[in-house]
């Protein structure tokens, strides 16, 4: 038998569409919530006064600045590992991996917001590398490579882009006099939105497109290039203020100086990137393409050249073309360097395996270079600091699927990690060692959702959510309970302590506030499909040795919570998912105030299922995570923001940051290696597929987060960082697989 709360999913989903086209949150509960946020930030705006003041200056454009490279053509194909998108197709050509695109699907299209975050002007200075293989039919047509496009207007622009096909001299310069006469191209009632830059081939020459001064549309030509010859060829091209370069296969520079500077101020608000055409068949690239980076900041050249293999030179390749067999090129004529190649990888990050035992990794941004032992990169020779990767550690098998796991340090004995087993054989409790975690102790759970660890004075304790059936197939009732175990010292073992009454818990939270320990639990559903239902904070009774109910919380398919402290004042956030008829609802923030936790703001959330609050320096920021959103009867959306925000001490408000596309999110995990500031997202389904990538970001600054690199999970359920002698791991569980992966990461 299926689990009851996962059964249940599978029925709410059919009960949300039925139900979904009657209504959303009603109105008076709106308000009810709106006047607990006025008398409760009243309140605060007292309690903040005291803290930190930010310093948010929201009115200026932002420039994207200190970015690091942007895979371009990584990002689209990478998230989805388990499938191509429609429309692209892997194909080969003399031994290297391209892809090539068959219609200019949306798939390969992305806001530009997602990898330039929280930034409206494009970088003065950038690069762009490429790798790619013309095909003679490009020869007559206008393709591109890339696109960048503005969001799409209705009203009619006249003046500016348009198919600027002439071509004069060499290297033609400005073509604007078309623009301005305006004498062909005013066929312009745009709707589909103009290029802002652009990357194209027409009649074998190589454009670049850029937006410039009053909106007109600039194009540079480089006709010297010889790219048209079906062969594969790498460009660098190089765009600063006073020049735009390119370089081809490493060879010498062709240069054009622009007449007058390029402009400093490309806004890029709500444009798109489009890879492999401009968002529309006319225009669709026909050739192969194997690289495409965008290089903010700086002129990549010498991060690329000079190269052993000059036309392949390589930045950064998405992994899926990077498995060359190890036939074909032989056929060229270049063993010995071929041989070379192969042995000395290229590029911005690899997975260490034993695949690649031997092989040497080149990281031309850091200048380092690595060496595969099987499991992880041995560092050989290094120039930069500031270098990380992820290597597969270890591949635990578990006795069934796994919801959630926690990690936690038992004194005298080591890192511990507990993992919520669906099966009803129970649940595990795993020991670390160097080999990576060992079986330890067997719990009996009855489809357990979620564990979580807390001591009071030296003695530490873990609680587990049941929520299914028992051996016996009981009635839910007697198995829907949570439980409180106790380490025992004596035994080295948990012993059952205390039990609790719970729905479907789907988290437990532990907390102090004022040396006293609360327990708070997320019921999710009372019977059958009862979502708006009361959460319970319990608090420790040291007379009667238990805990008791302390506060009772109105939720709405509760998921997660998430205790967190700034300054004096102690937060408790819920995630809500789903309140009977929509999975768009309200989450709600709590502020302790007087012995009681109070509303401090309401945010919409799109069935909530986990919080994370992290600080960098004085900055306190709360990331949701987004499971999916319905429209109508229409089937759910899996591919949907989930959102960070942050705390504005002004205001006292948590206010959106940064959105993340994310894909059936379960879960979110920050945490730093030396001064660098990571976050982890449990993508869990795409509407398709459980097999697909979690994504580890990168805090940028100023401008937020940005992906870094994508790993592979089957139906995630959760990430929990660790560290243990002074290593740092990453450990994932899946809900769709029996087995965990442990990963360890590196930075220098
Ligand atoms: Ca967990
Ligand atoms: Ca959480
Ligand atoms: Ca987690």
């Amino acid at each position: 038998m299926h689990a009851v709360c996962a059964y249940r999913e599978g029925r709410e989903a059919k009960h949300w569409r039925l139900e979904d086209k009657c209504s959303g949150p009603t109105g008076p509960r709106s308000s009810y919530a709106g006047f607990f946020v006025m008398t409760s930030l009243i309140f605060v705006h007292f309690l903040l006064l005291g803290l930190r003041v930010i310093d948010t200056t929201a009115d200026t454009w932002r420039r994207c600045t200190d970015l690091l490279p942007l895979d371009l053509l990584s990002f689209v194909l990478e998230r989805d590992t388990s499938k191509l998108a429609p429309g692209v197709h892997m194909k080969q050509a003399g031994g290297v991996r391209g892809v090539h695109f068959s219609n200019p699907h949306t798939s390969m299209s992305f806001p530009s917001s997602q990898l330039l975050v929280n930034c409206d002007l494009f970088p003065e200075l950038f690069s762009i590398v490429v790798t790619l293989k013309v095909t003679s039919s490009a020869l007559k047509r206008n393709e591109y490579i890339f696109s960048l496009m503005e969001p799409k207007k209705v009203e009619n622009k006249g003046v500016g882009e348009e198919e600027e096909e002439n071509n004069k001299g060499d290297i033609l310069e400005r073509n604007k006099e078309r623009g301005v006469s305006g004498e062909r191209q005013v066929k312009s009632n745009v709707q589909r939105g103009r290029v802002i830059l652009g990357l194209r081939f027409s009649r074998k020459r190589l454009h670049f497109l850029l937006r410039g001064h009053g909106g007109v549309l600039d194009h540079w030509v480089f006709r010297g290039a010889r790219l048209a010859d079906n062969q594969w060829h790498t460009l660098v091209l190089s765009i600063g203020s006073h020049h735009i370069r390119l370089i081809v296969d490493c060879g010498s520079p062709l240069e054009i100086v622009p007449s007058r500077p390029l402009p400093s101020d490309l806004n890029i608000k709500g444009s798109r990137f489009h890879i492999g055409s401009r968002g529309r068949w006319k225009g669709l690239y026909s050739g192969l393409l194997r690289q495409l980076v965008l290089v903010p900041g700086l002129d990549a050249t010498h991060h690329i050249c000079p190269s052993s293999d000059p036309q392949l030179a390589v930045l950064s390749v998405p992994p899926l073309l990077l498995d060359l067999p190890v036939t074909g090129r032989e056929a060229d004529g270049h063993v010995s360097s071929y041989v070379t190649e192969e042995r000395v990888s290229v590029g911005l990050e690899r997975t260490c395996s034993e695949l690649l035992q031997g092989q040497m990794w080149f990281n031309p941004l850091s200048k380092g270079l690595y060496l595969c032992d099987g499991t992880m990169w041995i560092t050989v020779l290094e120039d930069h600091k500031r270098l990380d990767y992820v290597s597969e550690h270890q591949v635990l098998s578990t006795s069934s699927e796994t919801h959630d796991v926690e990690v936690f340090q038992v004194q005298g004995l080591g890192m511990m990690a507990a993992m919520a087993h669906r099966s009803a054989s129970g649940s595990a409790l795993y020991l670390w060692s160097d080999a990576g975690f060992q079986l330890y102790q067997n719990i009996s759970t009855y489809e357990a959702l979620a564990w979580r660890h807390f001591s009071m004075g030296k003695k530490l304790y873990l609680v587990v959510s049941n929520s299914g059936e028992g051996p016996d197939k009981r009635k839910e009732s007697e198995t829907d309970f949570s439980v409180i175990y106790k380490w025992s010292k004596k035994r080295k073992q948990f012993v059952r302590f205390q039990t609790l009454r719970t729905h479907c818990a789907r988290d437990w939270e532990a907390f102090k506030i004022n040396r006293q320990t609360y327990l708070a639990v997320a019921n999710h559903r009372q019977g059958d499909n009862n979502h708006t239902i009361d959460s319970v904070i319990y608090k420790w009774n040291r007379l009667t040795k238990a805990f008791e109910v302390y506060q009772m919380l109105p939720t709405s398919g509760a998921y997660d919570w998430e205790f967190f402290t700034v300054g004096p004042y102690h937060f408790l956030v819920v995630a809500n998912a789903f309140d009977g008829v929509t999975t768009s609802v309200d989450s709600v923030i709590y502020v302790w105030v007087n012995g009681s936790f109070q509303v401090f703001q309401t945010i919409k959330t799109f069935c909530a299922t986990d919080w994370e609050m992290f600080q960098i320096g004085s900055r306190v920021f709360l990331v949701v995570a987004n499971g999916h959103r319905l429209h109508g009867n229409g089937p759910s959306q899996y591919a949907i923001n989930s959102t960070i925000y942050e705390l504005d001490m002004n205001g006292q408000l948590f206010v959106r940051f940064q959105d993340i596309v994310t894909y059936s999110a379960v879960d979110w995990e920050f945490f730093s290696l030396g001064e660098e500031y990571f976050l982890v997202v449990a993508n869990s389904f795409n509407g398709e597929s459980y097999s697909l990538n979690s994504v580890l970001y990168r805090w940028q600054g100023y401008e937020g987060f940005v992906p870094v690199h994508w790993l592979p999970t089957i139906g995630c359920s959760d990430w929990e960082f660790f560290s243990s002698k002074g290593e740092s791991y990453l450990i994932y569980s899946s809900a769709k697989a029996p087995l965990s992966k442990v990963f360890k990461l590196k930075i220098y």
